[in-house]
């Protein structure tokens, strides 16, 4: 017999057990029906409330292991099948090809995944005052409005969203768009400031080639000390932004044509914060000795200023000569240089392990400490290099010729590694000084303002150079200082943003007047001569400040309206930015024919960092900068 082909096999075994499979069947269903009829109706009713309450507990389940799958949070999902999966993340923007500084502790790094920054712009690509988060449903496709992006482009809020059927996936592709949306806009934000750079540095190429200053309407240049100022003070700017080719080519300059040896009579201060400071801050963040060399060249060219009967420095020093003298008219030197020199300083004698240089900074921080003849904290503009006192006593700024004093008492502490108390008691009374004796209101908007005080007689004054406060202030709270400093800040900003806005130009004349008396039409006054706006960096430094902090986005709003009207206003078509001298006449400004070495070293610098969302570009855990915005590092375990 031949063996049953495999069909027959299994068409009689399947006959069989089917056969067997239904009476059985039958036959316990007949038998289950016969128990059920059997069952009190209390025990079916039991037995019938469990079963469906077993149903309910089933479905629930099931529809939440459906939504976990579809979110991607149970153990087994994968990458491949997640929306958000981390390597379909856009790469970080990369600002140049230089080396770059180490990223900051991971407390301190901003939410790469935050609210997007959409700025809400009219469409001739003015800015509006508000800056938004984007709205939820601009997402949808009936939103016919769109957002705009800086520029007035609209940017395609939709792409990514089309044709997604799960719902779920849909939300976090368009989260992943917005990702993207947020870093197209932040590179451009930072394109935007490297092209004014660029169009600066072309005309100081052009016409001022290692001179110190632009004349960008003459296409020609101005000398102060003849020591390339405006180059030196761009250099680690220049780093910053990644522009490698310019960086390359200044420090050709630096290197080959350079030289401190010159009779000639400069600043101690300006020197130390532009040229000392900045060539700090260009070995730091280049580890290129050169940078290094030049500074202890220059520094110790400047030390004869220290050769006073007081200790106190004089103002001029001839580096070529190795003398200094203060200036013709007066023995006096100013309170804010002689105080905003130590950061250099300090840093130059950890460097070179030389303690001279803090030495002779830390004496005058001392004496200076020490003196009668402050206001709560706040001091005079004037010191004598003779007797070592404070002149022209009982008048207190927080503008020129005191500026720095306060900014330096809080970074001086920061860069020891918060390890001198006698720093901090001086600035936290400062602080209070200032609250009790400067703030007021103005009327009728009620801009809180930081005025002057001449023996006892309130001045409701304000220099531009005062904007500097508010990021001073911030950055105290930010080390563990109190609140309230932060809130004076935040109220001193918005005062800072108004002295540009309420100009028919957009830019901040250089000193304005606030009106305190009720029935006052408008709350800022500018004198006729004061209309002039040198492009000073101190509003937009603040702006950085808190925008790092807050990340609240109308600070970067206002320091791009701020840029467009330096573009507007200030731009010179052959090359290079200038200051102007009347910022309430659109149709003529006045061009005053002159770019600050600042322009570059600090405006733009600020601005540049104001609109990067890389916080360990430059981290405030790490660096401290000095008055002219060079980054000078933070102690390490300062010893
Ligand atoms: C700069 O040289 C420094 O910021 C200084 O502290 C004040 N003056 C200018 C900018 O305004």
């Amino acid at each position: 017999m031949h063996p049953p082909s495999r069909q027959d096999y299994v068409a009689i075994t399947l006959g069989q057990k089917s056969s067997g499979y239904n009476n059985s069947k039958q036959w316990r269903r007949q038998s289950c029906w016969r128990k059920w009829k059997q069952l009190s109706r209390l025990q079916r009713s039991l037995i019938l409330f469990t079963v469906v309450l077993l149903l309910i507990c089933g479905l629930a389940s099931y529809s939440t292991i459906t939504e976990k799958l579809r979110g991607g949070e149970l153990e087994t999902e994968t990458d491949s099948v997640h929306p958000l999966a981390p390597h379909v993340l856009p790469e970080p923007e990369k600002t140049g090809q230089l080396p770059r500084p180490e990223p900051p502790s991971k407390k301190k790094l901003p939410n790469k995944r935050g609210p997007p920054l959409l700025l809400n712009l009219q469409k001739n690509g003015n800015a509006s005052n508000t800056v938004e988060d984007k709205p939820k449903d601009s997402k949808n496709k009936g939103d016919e409005q769109g957002v705009i992006s800086w520029r007035g482009a609209v940017i395609d809020t939709e792409q990514g969203t089309d044709g997604a059927k799960d719902g779920d996936a849909k939300d976090d592709t368009a989260a992943d768009q917005d990702i993207k949306t947020v870093k197209e806009a932040e590179t451009e934000l930072l394109e935007a400031v490297r092209d004014s750079f660029r169009h600066a540095w072309q005309g100081y190429k052009d016409f001022a080639w290692g001179h110190d200053e632009l004349r960008p309407i003459s296409k020609s240049f101005s000398e102060w000390f003849g020591l390339g100022l405006t180059l030196i003070d761009a250099l680690d700017t220049m780093w910053i932004m990644g522009l490698k080719t310019e960086f390359e080519e200044a420090k050709a300059w630096v290197s080959t044509e350079l030289s401190f040896n010159k009779n000639v009579d400069v600043n101690l201060f300006e020197t130390t914060i532009r040229i000392l400071g900045g060539l700090l801050s260009t070995y730091h963040l280049t580890g290129d000795t050169l940078f290094l060399e030049k500074a202890k060249d220059i520094g110790s060219r400047l030390m004869p200023a220290f050769n006073t009967p007081s200790k106190i420095p004089y103002s001029d020093v001839n580096i070529g000569k190795g003398t200094a003298h203060p200036p013709r008219w007066t023995s006096d030197s100013t309170v804010a240089e002689v105080t905003s020199i130590q950061l250099e300083f300090r840093e130059l004698s950890r460097l070179t392990q030389d303690p001279q240089y803090q030495a002779a900074v830390a004496e005058v921080t001392n004496k200076v400490h020490n003196l009668d003849g402050k206001l709560d904290g706040l001091v005079p503009m004037f010191i004598n290099t003779n007797s070592g006192q404070f002149t022209h006593q009982g008048v207190f700024t927080l503008g020129a010729r005191a500026d720095s004093y306060y900014e330096y008492l809080l970074k001086q502490w920061l860069q020891g590694g918060k390890k001198e108390p006698q720093f901090l008691e001086d600035y936290l009374q400062a602080v209070e000084g200032v609250k009790k004796n400067l703030v007021q209101k103005s009327s009728p908007n009620g801009l809180t303002f930081i005025g002057e005080l001449s023996h006892g007689q309130f001045s409701p004054k304000m220099d531009h150079l005062v904007c500097f406060l508010p990021g001073t202030l911030a950055l105290g709270t930010y080390n563990g200082l109190p609140e309230d400093h932060l809130d004076l800040a935040k109220q001193m900003m918005e005062t800072c943003y108004q002295m540009y806005k309420q100009m028919e130009t957009g830019l901040s004349p250089e000193i304005v007047h606030f009106n305190m008396h009720q029935g006052s039409v408008r709350d800022i006054e500018v004198k006729l001569a004061d209309r002039h706006n040198l492009l000073r960096p101190e509003t937009v430094e603040s702006l950085f400040y808190l925008y790092r902090f807050t990340k609240d986005k109308k600070y970067r709003q206002w320091g791009w309206e701020i840029l467009q009207n330096f573009n507007k206003y200030t731009k010179i078509s052959s090359g290079g930015y200038t200051s102007v001298n009347n910022v309430r006449d659109p149709d003529y400004p006045s061009p005053r024919d002159k770019m600050e070495s600042f322009f570059l070293g600090e405006t733009l610098k600020y601005l540049f960092l104001l609109f990067s969302d890389d916080f360990s570009l430059i981290s405030l855990d790490k660096y401290v900068f000095n008055t002219e915005a060079h980054p000078l590092p933070i102690w390490p375990s300062a010893a």
